[in-house]
C-alpha cells in the first residue's frame, strides 16, 4: 500500500549503496545491521517471525502477511527454522536498496537515522496509534 504521505526529499542525502563496491556504504551496512540487532530481540543472530513482525510494524506500519514472510524465506538466508539471518536481512536490503533506495531512505528514517545516516531518535512514536488508553 502506497502511503500518503509523498517523500520528496533526500535528494542530496548520503549514498546508500556503492556500486563500485557492490555493497552498501559503510555508514548504511552500519545503520542496517544496528537496526537488525534492534529487533533481534533474544540476541541469537536472527530475526524470528515474532521479531520479523515487529520489525515490519515498526517499519510499515504492519506485520509481513503470509505472502511475504515466504517470499522472504524463500529469497533470502533463513536458519533452518525459518528466521531471517542478519546476512539474509543485508540480502533484503540489498535489493530494496540497488532498486527504490527512497524506501530504504524511509525505513532508515523510520528507526530514526537521518540524512547523514545519524541515530537521532531511536524510539518508536506512539502517537499515531488510536490506542491512547493510558
Ligand atoms: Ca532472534
Amino acid at each position: 500500500m502506497s502511503k500518503s504521505q509523498t517523500s520528496t526529499q533526500a535528494a542530496s542525502a548520503l549514498p546508500l549503496y556503492d556500486f563500485d563496491d557492490d555493497y552498501f556504504t559503510p555508514a548504511c551496512e552500519a545503520a542496517l545491521k544496528e537496526i537488525f540487532h534492534r529487533f533481534d530481540k533474544d540476541g541469537d543472530g536472527a530475526l524470528s517471525d515474532a521479531e520479523l513482525a515487529a520489525f515490519a510494524t515498526a517499519t510499515n506500519g504492519e506485520p509481513f502477511d503470509e505472502a511475504t514472510l515466504e517470499e522472504i524465506r524463500d529469497n533470502f538466508d533463513v536458519t533452518e527454522a525459518g528466521a531471517l539471518t542478519l546476512r539474509g536481512f543485508i540480502e533484503l536490503y540489498t535489493l530494496q536498496t540497488t532498486s527504490e533506495p527512497e524506501e530504504t531512505w524511509n525505513d532508515l528514517r523510520k528507526h530514526g537515522y537521518n540524512d547523514q545516516l545519524e541515530l537521532v531518535s531511536a524510539k518508536e512514536k506512539p502517537q499515531d496509534k488510536s490506542s491512547a488508553d493510558a
